[in-house]
């Protein structure tokens, strides 16, 4: 008799972790939590970034051919005649050690395409606690004037390893104009900046 209360004990408990498990147990995600804030480019004001993004140069939000929502970054160059760059960028808490990737989403429209050696990219730096930069990565291969027109083109940094003295890692999207003079214009959406598993 004992023992069989004590199984029903048993079996009791086990329903009531079971239920408890069933209630707060939550799949782990697996690496698409993005760090970056306002990463669509959805928030601010008529062509001003929202206040997670720091612009530079000739970079607004444009109500243009968004990959997703309504908006994107649009980027082009500040026809100074020499060599320029515009673009967003945005700092996130990092640890030295941890892996991480910058990609997003590039594109050039066919009635302002871009011309010469006009390019786009995703830029990752890792930055120390001074502000000082550490180290900066990029991809191999940047949006130029070779990319098909009118389609959003995947850009990404693959993962990196963030060095000694990191404290923040810094999303930086840009659009150089290599010789100060060339037209076209790009467009940049669905930034992400992603930890490795
Ligand atoms: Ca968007």
């Amino acid at each position: 008799m004992r023992k069989l209360l004590s199984a029903l004990v048993f079996i009791l408990l086990g329903a009531v972790g079971f239920k408890y498990y069933a209630q707060h147990y939550e799949p782990a995600e697996p690496t698409t939590d993005n760090l970056l804030s306002d990463s669509g480019f959805e928030k601010g004001n008529e062509t001003a970034f929202s206040e997670h993004w720091v612009s530079f140069g000739n970079a607004f939000r444009e109500r243009v051919t968004p990959q997703s929502g309504n908006y994107s970054a649009k980027l082009y160059g500040e026809y100074t005649g020499s060599t320029n760059v515009s673009g967003v960028y945005q700092d996130v808490d990092a640890e030295p050690g941890l892996k991480y990737e910058a990609s997003i989403f590039i594109r050039s429209n066919s009635d302002d395409i871009i011309h010469g050696e006009n390019r786009a990219w995703v830029q990752l730096e890792f930055v120390d606690a001074k502000g000082k930069v550490l180290r900066r990565y990029s991809p191999v291969q940047k949006f130029g004037v070779t990319n098909a027109q009118d389609v959003y083109v995947h850009l990404s940094t693959g993962f990196v390893i963030a060095p000694e003295k990191t404290a923040k890692a810094r999303f930086v999207h840009v659009f150089e104009q290599l010789d100060g003079k060339a037209h076209g214009s790009t467009y940049g959406d669905d930034a992400m900046l992603r930890l490795s598993p």
